[in-house]
């Protein structure tokens, strides 16, 4: 039997340009299961069924020291989750700039194109915990380590550019508020509870973050197609110690796509592993998802040109006022050989940095800079998690840090401390200002104060950028969404308290929202009198951002698309094969689905393979369906409900559907009929009689226009969709 190990082996990627420094040093630590158990201590052991015990039929003695090292080990393998982010899934890679960026950063890794640098990437929810669902809406965690040979660099960011607070001090509070609640810890991974609603509306510095969190970023349709953040602004300092701000984007090669708000909660019970699932079968395929790694710059001396405070961490600067340079491309190439090692165990730090990238005064930063080692001390036993295979740097490292619990470093000789004359060790001195880390000589300004600045007032001006900017479909999910969290909130006060505040980002969304909640139309007045509210204004010089949208950012590509094909026995296979081949060629993968596993006997009596049934891979599982002609089949598919339900499932969803010839009659309940020209967008009927697809240019556009129809991701604009019961 192959083992697990040899099996990743064998998926490793081979190249010579530093990118695999990290797996080399990961393979020193990796085992594969040996043909013979022994114990811990290499005792190799008899008996792996019995126990020992006095007698066929006595009691286990205490003696049995392997029964006992067994349950040992077993009784101590969980450490705690993280308190936030628990739930996630990683892979390795590398990073590569496109040119030298030393103008702006004196960082190593952001010098040379032909340098690869390893990565590891750990995708999270923030609420859940680390068995829940993958598909809820939430923020997602979007943190990147960089092995770079200057020290491992950690970009710890989230898929929405903005946050929920602006000071550290108010963390504990938004996690307590939108964990479950603490008497009957419920519910599990959503916000939509009273605790979490009731912060938000005396908070009005969460509405920006807020409307993110309501939009479709909160529920991607993938991992792989969703953007990055650093949120805060940090500083590149070049070799001359000059500082530009500089805000990280990552922009995902797939575009960035949403899950409809019924089929994230449907996944959820369906495969609450479904973006897990999706990464790791995506780079098993070879389908490596590739970000690139955009930067907004600042020059030092524009630092207050904006209006709002770059400190802010609520704030975002619009792509139109500083464009975002694409300076380098990461791509995820290699799924980690065991979770509990890698994904688990890696701490990632905001602190960690290398020489040429630096802090701003970001409250919200500051703090983290305590929190991130804190929290991996509790979390992963002790001060040693540097240690951690997967934590430690390719570069090497010294100090006189000793001990500690489960040190695996020996350090040899007598000295552990510095200065000193009696150790031979030069390489422990510390060289004086000019070399290692530099942190900017910033002046600050006294007094000592526990106050915000006023420039962080303004909470409404950018959440009102950011619904202006969203397309009209765009701005009915946020809407949708408010309306679905607000609901499950059961004080009304609490519900009146969050659309008042709302009122100030949008009078209509407000009242859109207020309607279906049992309270008093929104009232922005209440709003501006309660405690917390901040009046102050600042203009922002555009109205709308499109970037913030996330409509039409696929480019057109259908790679890696999941298409079902509805089967039944009966179905003409002769009108899928010029179909099937179009979508595959331009990068889709279809499944064949069917009532039963096995195979079904199409019209002309060919065996079909069935890859999956409508009842173990439902709609939800696919992006588009295609329902082929064939009188007797579409008959069997239209008296089997679970076919019926797929198709009108997937039309709810918006998905891209396309019928051939007698095909269409699934979708007879809603209407649409055998001419193309009035079917519903992204629906795409192909002509009857059927015989026309054996007219190869026929099917070919027919295949052409399904890919269209694919690549647009959703028609969220479809008419009809509510009058399909979910
Ligand atoms: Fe945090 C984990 C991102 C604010 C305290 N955070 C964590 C992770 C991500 C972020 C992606 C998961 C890392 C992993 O995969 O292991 N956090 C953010 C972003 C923030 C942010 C983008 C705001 C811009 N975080 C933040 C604050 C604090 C923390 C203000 C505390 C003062 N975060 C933590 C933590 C975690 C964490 C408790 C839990 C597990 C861990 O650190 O390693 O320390």
């Amino acid at each position: 039997m192959t083992s697990p190990h040899k099996a990743a082996a064998g998926r490793r990627p081979k190249q010579g340009d530093g990118s695999q420094a990290k797996q080399e040093q990961l393979d020193t630590f990796t085992s594969d299961n040996a043909a013979l158990l022994t114990t811990n201590q290499g005792l190799q052991i008899p008996d792996n069924h019995n126990s020992l015990r006095a007698g066929v039929r006595g009691p286990t003695l205490l003696e049995d020291f392997i029964l006992r090292e067994k349950i040992t080990h077993f009784d101590h393998e969980r450490i705690p989750e993280r308190a936030v982010h628990a739930r996630g899934s990683a892979a390795h890679g590398y990073f590569e700039v496109y040119k030298s960026m030393s103008q702006f950063t004196a960082a190593e890794f952001l010098q040379d194109p032909a340098v690869k640098t390893p990565v590891f990437v750990r995708f999270s929810t923030v609420a859940g915990s680390r068995g829940s669902a993958d598909t809820v809406r939430d923020v997602r965690g979007f943190a990147v380590k960089f092995y770079t040979q200057q020290g491992n660099y950690d970009l710890v960011g989230n898929n929405i550019p903005v946050f929920f607070i602006q000071d550290a001090m108010k963390f504990p509070d938004l996690v307590h508020a939108v964990k479950p609640e603490p008497h009957h810890e419920m519910p599990q991974a959503a916000s939509a509870h009273d605790t979490f609603w009731d912060f938000a509306s005396l908070m009005p510095e969460t509405t920006h973050m807020l409307m993110w969190a309501m939009s479709d970023r909160a529920i991607p349709r993938s991992l792989r197609m969703m953007e990055g953040f650093g949120v805060h602004t940090f500083r590149f300092i070049n070799a001359r110690g000059e500082s530009h701000f500089v805000k990280f984007h990552w922009k995902p090669k797939l575009g960035i796509h949403g899950l409809a708000w019924d089929e994230a909660q449907k996944i959820a019970g369906k495969d609450a592993d479904f973006h897990r699932r999706d990464l790791w079968e995506a780079i098993e395929a070879g389908d490596f998802p590739e970000w690139e790694l955009g930067v907004q710059m600042i020059p030092q001396d524009k630092e207050h040109a904006f209006g709002f405070d770059l400190l802010d961490p609520t704030k975002l600067i619009p792509e139109e006022m500083v464009p975002v340079q694409r300076i380098g491309r990461m791509v995820l190439n290699r799924n980690p050989d065991n979770f509990f090692a890698e994904t688990e165990q890696v701490a990632f730090h905001p602190g960690h940095v290398v020489p040429g990238i630096d802090f701003s005064n970001d409250p919200l930063l500051q703090g983290r800079l305590f929190s991130y080692t804190d929290t991996q001390i509790s979390r992963l036993g002790g001060a040693n998690f540097h240690e951690l295979p997967i934590n430690k740097g390719v570069c090497p490292f010294h100090n006189f840090q000793r001990d500690g619990m489960h040190r695996q470093t020996i350090a040899r000789g007598q000295v552990a401390y510095e200065p000193n004359s009696l150790g031979d060790g030069k390489e422990f001195r510390v060289d004086g200002a000019s070399a290692g880390f530099q942190s900017f000589p910033e002046a600050l300004e006294p007094p000592k104060v526990r106050r915000r600045s006023p420039s962080f007032d303004d909470h409404f001006t950018q959440a009102r950028l950011f619904f202006n900017s969203q397309t009209a479909p765009e701005k009915e999910h946020i809407i949708a969404a408010f309306r679905f969290e607000l609901s499950k909130v059961e004080v009304p006060a609490v519900r009146q308290r969050m659309v008042d505040n709302l009122a100030h980002v949008d009078e209509k969304l407000a009242r859109r929202v207020a309607e279906v909640l049992g309270i008093k139309p929104p009232d922005a007045k209440a709003a501006a009198g309660r405690a917390g509210f901040r009046e102050h204004r600042f203009t922002m010089p555009i109205d709308e951002s499109p970037a913030l949208s996330m409509a039409d950012t696929g480019g057109g590509s259908v790679k890696t698309r999941k298409v079902a094909i509805l089967v039944a026995d009966g179905i003409d296979s002769a009108s899928l094969k010029v179909i099937r081949e179009g979508i595959e060629q331009a990068g889709a993968q279809c499944k064949v689905v069917g009532p039963r596993l096995g195979t079904i006997a199409s019209a002309s009596k060919r065996q079909l393979e069935v890859d999956v049934t409508f009842v173990n891979t439902p709609s939800v599982m696919f992006d588009a369906v295609l329902v082929p002609a064939g009188a007797e089949g579409v008959r069997a598919l239209a008296q089997n409900g679970d076919a019926v339900h797929f198709v009108l499932e997937a039309y709810k969803h918006c998905k891209a559907i396309c019928t051939v010839g007698e095909g269409v009659q699934l979708l007879a309940s809603l209407g649409i009929g055998e001419d193309p020209k009035a079917a519903p967008a992204g629906v795409v009927v192909a002509p009857t009689p059927v015989t026309n697809l054996g007219d190869a240019t026929a099917a070919h556009q027919v295949a052409q226009d399904f890919v269209a129809a694919i690549a647009k991701h959703r028609h969220w604009d479809r008419a009809n969709v509510d009058a399909v019961p979910a």
